[in-house]
């Protein structure tokens, strides 16, 4: 599936705002992890890989950032700079994740526990995978 914007709607009143997020009902799969990337800088990016399995939901809570995802084929760039927005990015896409304004927080919800099996860290090998698979 390809990457897509998910509306997070936003719940404003005159206190501030928000966001609930359920799993399997405002993301599309149940969520099995949380984590959060901080102390982030414009002049370091992050991601460059894929994953085989893992589905996740990123919302830039703070500041913004660049996400590139790549199926292989085509190239596409999301900029995240509202809490109430989410990039939602399933398996076998490559992302990249650039341009963090200084500061940024980037929460990701994951569907799965953490294993360092699941991740195509080579570009190269990403491609080799996408391409055997059709
Ligand atoms: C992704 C993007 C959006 C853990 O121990 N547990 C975890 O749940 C995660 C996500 C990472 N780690 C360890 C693995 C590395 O030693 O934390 C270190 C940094 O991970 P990584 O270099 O993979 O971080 P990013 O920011 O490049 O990528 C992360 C996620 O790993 C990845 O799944 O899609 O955020």
């Amino acid at each position: 599936m390809e990457p897509f914007l998910i509306d997070l709607k936003e719940k404003r009143d005159e206190r501030g705002a928000l966001v609930a997020i359920e799993g399997g009902d405002t993301v599309p799969f149940q969520i099995a992890r949380v984590y959060y990337l901080y102390d982030t800088s414009p002049e370091r990016d992050r991601g460059f890989h894929a994953h085989r399995e893992l589905e996740q939901v990123l919302v830039c809570v703070h500041g913004s950032c660049e996400i590139v995802v790549d199926d292989g084929r085509f190239r596409r760039s999301f900029d995240l700079a509202r809490p109430d927005c989410g990039l939602y990015i399933g398996p076998n896409i490559w992302r990249e994740m650039l341009r963090f304004s200084q500061g940024a927080v980037l929460l990701v919800m994951a569907s799965m526990h953490y294993t360092e099996s699941d991740y195509i860290r080579s570009y190269n090998d990403f491609l080799a995978e996408v391409r055997a698979r059709g």
